[in-house]
């Protein structure tokens, strides 16, 4: 499946030292916390559960811990919460001197299957060392462990593997400490519905477990900076934590490492220095011009926006070369855009909506930044948008997407936000949607975020709270702790990757809930 993962290691890229200076200038406080596991649990496969499993607690944790463990002994903790930190414990042998090593395995889990699911038995096209497991040699005893590696879970299993059968051990002040760049106190939102209430907090702990050194996609996986996630993260920091600086420091890393060409990379790595990941998305390096934009709005800050406004119009004007002469983006087996995690989606209809979405950011930037160009910028809108009604089918009532004509969520919702077509257009355009809906549905809480941000654009306010409580309202109820980051609910199982053990559940993408409740006062 390696056509999955673009691997593009010619391409010649070029760093910029001043904006990789500021980034470093505002690499944020990390704060902590001390949590403690609350139960142990043991978990039994039931076909209703979500993940085919339910948690049963046995004891309170604590004195549980009290007990002595001999090789072949295991358990499974409880946090209570799902946290990203760091692992450390005490562990004292009892009964003779520790004459072997002791040999203690973890495994960490975000949800239950992971805890319980074999990782030798993953077969997904991700690497399987994404997945949370750690071994422990401890050679002397006492011995204070501190795992090295920052771990996301709320279950731990703890397995004595082997120890000498001349002692056992006790595990003492076993805690996670946990980090998150996100202050401790959010922006507080009274919401009198109870079950939007539950998504907001859900939606609002999301966010602040995936706010570390940058606004990473997911905390378990892939622990980095991605385009497309930031953007959807930056919404729903202005209405929590307003934490500005971070949405900047982000902004200035993906300005420090592009393509010669000056496209910026779909997703950064920050450590040991940082490197712009070699994927480039077309969707994702437009919306380097829409989270500059939000920006711009919640802050006001100019002098930021001045110096990285020539870097986002540069996006635009790569967008806009993969033009035809009519100014369709056009299609082809050489170019990636994201959109979804979906193997038959066509994603050039949907790209065409986020070319001329971002391009109307651009002009609202140009306005102030760069007001001459803005005739022209003008000039490419309308060509697009005009070129936008070849894609419509009027038997259909859809547009359609690529040689094959398809119709699907996606190129009707980005055609909605892109505001093509008048608003009665668009109003038949959702309500096509909704009575048929296109084979080619919505696989990521990613889409369904602008399934609901077209509804709401339509004012269809009603229709959007009901289509949300149905999404993000069905995780809570099968106890999520924060956002996952894939979910359908008529197949509880689905994974892009090929394992649902893989899955990230706690996803920034899915993280919006907290931004619609709040800004349309819900
Ligand atoms: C996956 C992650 C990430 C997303 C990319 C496109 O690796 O889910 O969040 O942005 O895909």
């Amino acid at each position: 499946m390696a056509q999955k993962i673009q691997k593009n290691d010619h391409v010649i890229m070029k760093r910029d030292p001043s904006f990789l200076a500021k980034a470093e200038t505002l690499l944020p406080t990390i704060h902590q916390n001390i949590i403690y596991p609350q139960n142990i649990i043991t978990i039994a496969q039931d076909p209703d559960a979500i993940d085919g499993y339910l948690a049963h607690v046995v004891s309170e944790a604590q004195p549980y811990l009290n007990h002595c463990f001999q090789s072949g002994d295991s358990f499974i903790l409880d946090l209570g919460t799902h946290a990203v930190g760091y692992l450390s414990f005490l562990c004292q042998s009892v009964g003779s001197p520790p004459d072997a090593p002791a040999h203690l395995k973890f495994t960490f889990g975000e949800t239950l299957c992971e805890v319980v699911e074999p990782f030798n038995q993953y077969r997904g096209w991700l690497s399987q060392s994404w997945l949370q497991q750690h071994d422990e040699y401890v050679d002397v005893l006492p011995a204070q462990v501190n795992l090295a590696r920052r771990y996301c879970f709320r279950y731990l299993k703890i397995e004595v593997i082997s120890l000498s059968p001349k002692y056992q051990i006790m595990f003492k002040d076993i805690k996670v400490k946990t980090v998150s760049s996100a202050p401790d106190s959010c922006i507080e939102y009274h919401c009198d519905d109870i079950q939007l209430a539950k998504i907001d907090q859900v939606s609002v702990l999301t966010l602040r477990n995936c706010m570390q050194e940058v606004f990473e996609d997911g905390p378990k996986r892939d622990r980095r900076l991605w385009l497309g996630d930031l953007r959807l993260q930056a919404l729903v920091n202005s209405v929590t934590f307003q934490h500005y600086d971070l949405v900047r420091r982000c902004l200035y890393l993906f300005a420090g490492h592009r393509r010669e060409d000056g496209m910026v990379s779909a997703n950064i790595f920050v450590r040991p220095e940082v490197v712009a990941d070699d994927t480039f998305l077309f969707d994702y390096s437009l919306f380097y011009v829409d989270i500059l934009y939000h920006y711009f709005n919640e802050t006001k800050d100019s002098q930021t926006v001045k110096e990285l406004w020539p870097i986002a119009l540069k996006q635009i004007e790569l967008g806009l070369s993969r033009c035809d002469k009519q100014g369709l983006v056009t299609d082809g087996d050489d170019w990636w855009s994201f959109i979804d995690w979906h193997d038959q989606l066509n994603k050039q209809g949907a790209s065409q909506g986020v070319l001329i979405y971002c391009l109307d950011k651009a002009l609202h930037l140009a306005q102030i930044f760069e007001p001459e160009i803005l005739p022209k910028l003008q000039q490419h809108l309308d060509h697009l948008k005009q070129a936008s009604h070849q894609l419509w089918d009027a038997e259909l009532g859809f547009y359609v997407s690529g040689s094959q004509r398809q119709v699907s969520y996606a190129t009707q919702i980005w055609m909605i936000l892109a505001d093509v077509g008048d608003l009665a257009h668009q109003q038949t355009l959702m309500n096509n949607l909704l009575s048929s809906p296109p084979e080619i549905g919505m696989n990521t809480p990613y889409l369904r975020h602008h399934y609901i941000l077209a509804l709401f654009k339509l004012g269809l306010h009603e229709k959007a709270i009901e289509e949300m409580k149905a999404y993000w309202g069905k995780m809570v109820e099968l106890g999520a702790d924060t956002f996952w980051e894939l979910f359908d609910p008529e197949n509880p199982n689905y994974s892009p990757y090929g394992s649902k053990i893989i899955n990230s559940y706690c996803h920034a993408w899915s993280c919006t809930p907290a931004w619609f409740i709040r800004q349309y006062s819900l």
